[in-house]
């Protein structure tokens, strides 16, 4: 499909067609890493498996999420390219629910990305009329234990917060922030990955689906539960293997 093209509502897979459109708009204005549209791809691959839909389990950990973010005394979100450029509004609008900052933290840094990715999300403060903190642009500290540029952090953000909210994150980078004893809340359509496994709550969802629901629950003050999280990700996988063994 051409980029150009406009999509027509009517098609059954408008909603996925649409988010597509919004990751090859942000590559044009610089805002992703060359990489970006295959970890896409990758997510759009679990999220057929999955229906392309919110599940029960996926449901019940942004309702978790959720609860752990509004009890957090220092709640973080880290956004990377693809979150800003698929639902950088949505995290817009959780932070100032929470009133909380937002931390660019990139695996493929470049000043470029950086400027572009800050930006955007300004431009979307503004638009929104929000006066979210946005860090990032220059670090003051590091991540125990992570080499180069995504180590890098900012002091009074991601590296003081207790609780950080990372979408579509890379598995050594949670590792890490579960190793400074953070509770680390993690958005990936894959079940497996090691994001998923080694974090705190791992929501099995796409993440424009995900911020969505996070904007509902944030204000209902749910309770937190003691989170079985690998229970949460066999629901996911359980749900993968039934709807692939009831195609034929
Ligand atoms: O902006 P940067 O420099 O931090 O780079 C970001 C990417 C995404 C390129 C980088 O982190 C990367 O290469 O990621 P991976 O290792 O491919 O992992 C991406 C994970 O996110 C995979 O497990 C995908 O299934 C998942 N994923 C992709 N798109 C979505 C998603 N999960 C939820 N919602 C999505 N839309």
């Amino acid at each position: 499909m051409n980029e150009e093209e406009v999509v027509d509502p009517e098609h059954p897979r408008y909603q996925s067609l649409m988010i597509r459109k919004k990751i090859a708009e942000a590559g044009v204005k610089g805002m992703l890493a060359d990489s970006a549209m295959i970890a896409h791809g990758r997510g759009e691959a679990f999220d057929y498996l999955l229906g392309e839909q919110t599940i029960p389990s996926a449901l019940d950990a942004t309702r978790e999420a959720a609860a752990r973010l509004v009890k957090s005394n220092k709640p973080v979100l880290s956004l990377n390219g693809n979150a800003i450029a698929l639902a950088g509004q949505e995290f817009l609008t959780i932070a100032s629910q929470l009133g909380c900052p937002i931390e660019i933290n990139i695996f493929y840094r470049t000043p470029q990305r950086m400027g572009a990715l800050i930006g955007h999300l300004k431009m979307l403060n503004q638009k929104l009329d929000l006066d979210v903190e946005i860090m990032g642009g220059i670090p003051d500290a590091r991540i125990p234990g992570l080499e180069g540029p995504r180590g890098a952090c900012q002091q009074d953000g991601i590296f003081e917060a207790d609780t950080v909210l990372v979408p579509l994150e890379d598995g050594d980078r949670c590792e890490a922030l579960m190793a400074m004893g953070k509770t680390v809340l993690v958005i990936d359509l894959n079940p497996i990955s090691r994001s998923s496994r080694g974090c705190t709550v791992g929501i099995v969802d796409e993440v424009t689906r995900v911020a969505k629901n996070l904007i509902q629950f944030i204000p209902q003050k749910p309770a937190a539960t003691d989170w079985n999280n690998d229970r949460g990700l066999q629901s996911a996988l359980d749900h993968i293997v039934e709807t692939m063994s009831n195609r034929f």
